[in-house]
């Protein structure tokens, strides 16, 4: 097959093991400039990226956001000297020698693992093992959607990943195959890098799975292949892409650190410079005789051509979808941006409608009762939930399921894999074309913790519709009750916590997640109904600012009340008995404290005042601190809840107006 072509393009006119050895010289070079890094996995896996990138990715290294590009995952993100070296032979846009050599140094483009915007052609950030299997599955099922929506000749292209045996160790792997298997994502081709190492030493340690059978009981095929075989990993390509009725796995036998003469095959070669020594070795036993940083010029040229191998179809892509707007509409960046006006008139149009509503209703109601509102003018907008969809309130009457075979739905069942829903969302706002939002229980934010991270480390607009977010979900116990949960992800940078109060604060908050696009956003909604406080709300979105005064009382305030979400109603209910005793309370509702953090000081000022504060919130004290002054008090809890009906509970732990009162009092008669 490779005979075939091999005088027919200049690139073929370079020979395979020289192209190579290019990505395994430049991966030694950077690791051993640096001091440190993880030469081993470039070494093992160069020739099955030079396989894929010379003859089977399309891409075209001018335009690295051309849509219907395939795309290339990084998990073993370790590895990230593969993909830079990758990146500068073929000729990225930036990706300069220079960036090379400053691998692992502060403001490079090559940080120490692979970080999304920090270069053209990064995908996504990966290194947390097992999260770029995640995304790509994301990735993939992104690709049929928009496939189903825009027809083939806008969108139809394949997904790569190379994944080592960390990342199909990790849980989160098996929560994506199980998810890729069920929806058959054909055009998934996953390389694993087998290699049998891993930092301890031989996986024989730690795991003795049988990775194809595996795959292949979650509905994938699999192939089995000499990984330093150009013919077989070719003709495995071929094979995985003739046939996309299921994903493939594709299982590469490699040695880590292939060519280091001493080290191959050891985990030695895994995260640590090679040493002058061994590195002299390597280029004379790979025959690879020129200095450090420097691929001489016929291999640089046909390295370069594989860069530009694709511009032809891509012109021809253009060409193909110029005029058609359906396609520049969905295709947009970001996604939706087209909509967001009507998104904003559609949620002022909810608010009155919600505020005049008599009925007490749970966030949670309020926030499916809001996407009915937003999600027909909102196409791109992709729902979902990890078996929860009827108590997360996900699903409305405008969604119809994705499944196998059936793409042009806008409903994601995730199944119980809270770990991989958050993964999948990161692949599908990468990909481009969607917002997804996917539900869980607010507690369970731990099993997906490592994917809500990185959404914010990769600023992508993902929604976390995070619901029953307190002891107000009562019988369920302590078990499912979050109580240090809003303070954990407030930590997270750029990550936008908001737990609103009811409809016109749930529909406010919704439109902030939405316009945000480069942060991600969790929706701390209430299993549990609550009181209607915006009685009167203004077309202007109150809650865009973190924190506004609710009620302001006659005659200047004594205290504060500071709450959020179902609390906003006992600091409402205090307040009143408070007037009853002269006490003068204002109401402070703070649905997001990361906004309210970012209005200006006076603003800020203006909103807490200088009388003494209480703030009330079914959580641990913790991030509290930050707005309490001095004198301030917290009424929330401290210690994990219970199981019983929930108004016991809320007695039980004093979160209760009475106890509200009783606290304002204390902290007055000091
Ligand atoms: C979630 C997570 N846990 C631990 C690590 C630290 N770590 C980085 S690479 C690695 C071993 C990976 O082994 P393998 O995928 O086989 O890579 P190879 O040694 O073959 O390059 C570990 C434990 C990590 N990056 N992510
Ligand atoms: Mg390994």
């Amino acid at each position: 097959m490779t005979e075939a072509r091999e005088m027919t393009t200049p690139v073929e006119a370079v020979a395979h093991k020289d192209m190579a050895n290019a990505i395994r010289a430049l991966a030694m070079d950077a690791v051993q400039a640096a001091k440190s890094g993880h030469p081993g996995m470039p070494m093992g896996m160069a020739d099955v990226a030079t396989v894929l990138f010379r003859e089977y990715l399309r891409f075209d290294a001018s335009d690295p956001k051309w849509p219907n590009r395939d795309r290339f995952v990084l998990s073993a993100g370790h590895g990230s000297m593969l993909l830079y070296a990758l990146l500068y032979l073929t000729g990225y846009p930036g990706m300069s020698i220079d960036e090379i050599k400053r691998f692992r140094q502060l403001g490079s483009k090559t940080a120490g693992h692979p970080e999304y915007g920090h270069a053209p052609g990064i995908e996504t950030t990966t290194g947390p093992l097992g999260q770029g299997v995640g995304n790509a599955v994301g990735m993939a099922l992104a690709e049929r959607m928009l496939n189903a929506r825009l027809g083939s000749d806008v969108i139809d292209h394949y997904t790569y990943a190379i994944a080592g045996d960390g990342c199909l160790m990790e849980g989160i792997s098996h929560e994506a195959i199980s998810l890729a298997g069920h929806l058959g994502l054909g055009k998934l081709i996953l390389l694993f890098d087998n290699n049998g190492i891993s930092i301890d030493g031989p996986t024989s340690l730690a795991v003795s799975d049988d990775q194809p059978m595996r795959f292949k009981a979650s509905g994938w095929n699999t192939l089995s292949i000499d990984g330093h075989d150009p013919m077989a990993i070719s003709e495995a390509l071929a094979t995985a892409r003739a046939d996309s009725s299921k994903p493939w796995l594709i299982a590469c036998k490699t040695t880590i650190g292939f060519g280091a003469p001493t080290k191959a095959g050891k985990a030695s070669t895994h995260g640590e410079p090679l040493g002058e020594e061994e590195i002299k070795g390597a280029r004379e036993k790979l025959g690879w005789p020129y200095p450090a940083f420097e691929v001489p010029e016929p291999v640089l040229s046909a390295w370069r051509a594989v860069g530009e191998r694709g511009a032809k179809e891509r012109a021809a892509w253009k060409a193909r979808v110029a005029g058609n707007t359906a396609a520049a509409t969905a295709l947009a960046a970001p996604a939706g941006v087209t909509e967001m006006p009507a998104v904003a008139k559609a949620v002022a149009a909810a608010k009155p409608v919600f505020a005049g509503d008599e009925a007490k209703r749970a966030t949670r109601v309020w926030s499916k009762m809001t996407l009915e509102h937003v999600l027909p003018v909102l196409p791109e907008l992709i729902g979902g939930s990890a078996d929860l969809t009827g108590s997360n309130g996900t699903r409305t009457s405008l969604h119809t399921d994705i499944a196998k075979g059936n793409f042009s739905g806008n409903y994601i069942h995730y199944g119980v894999r809270e770990h991989a829903m958050g993964a999948v969302m990161n692949g599908i706002a990468l990909n481009g074309g969607f917002i997804p939002y996917g539900g869980t229980f607010l507690v369970f934010t731990d099993y997906c913790r490592a994917a809500i991270r990185l959404s914010a480390l990769m600023r992508q607009r993902v929604i976390y519709v995070m619901t029953h977010d307190s002891i107000g979900l009562g019988e369920d116990g302590p078990t499912h009750q979050p109580i240090e949960h809003l303070a954990a992800l407030r930590a997270v940078p750029h990550l936008i916590v908001m737990r609103p109060a009811d409809g016109v604060e749930t529909a406010e908050c919704w439109e902030i997640a939405l316009q945000h696009t480069e942060n991600p956003s969790i929706l701390a909604l209430s299993r549990q109904a609550v009181m209607n406080v915006r009685k009167n709300p203004t077309p202007e979105n109150l809650s865009a600012k973190g924190a506004y005064v609710l009620s302001e009382p006659e005659g200047g305030r004594d205290v504060t009340l500071i709450a959020t979400g179902s609390e906003v109603g006992i600091a409402v209910d205090a307040t009143a008995a408070l007037a009853g005793e002269s006490v003068r309370a204002a109401i402070v509702s703070m649905p997001s404290m990361e906004l309210f953090r970012a209005q200006d000081a006076a603003y800020r000022a203006q909103v807490l005042g200088t009388a003494p504060r209480v703030a009330i919130e079914a959580g641990v004290a913790q991030c509290w601190y930050e707005w309490l002054g001095e004198k301030g008090r917290f009424v929330g809890l401290s210690d994990f809840g219970a199981s019983a009906p929930a108004p016991k509970l809320f007695e039980h732990f004093g979160l209760t107006s009475k106890h509200a009162v009783e606290t304002v009092r204390g902290l007055l008669k000091k």
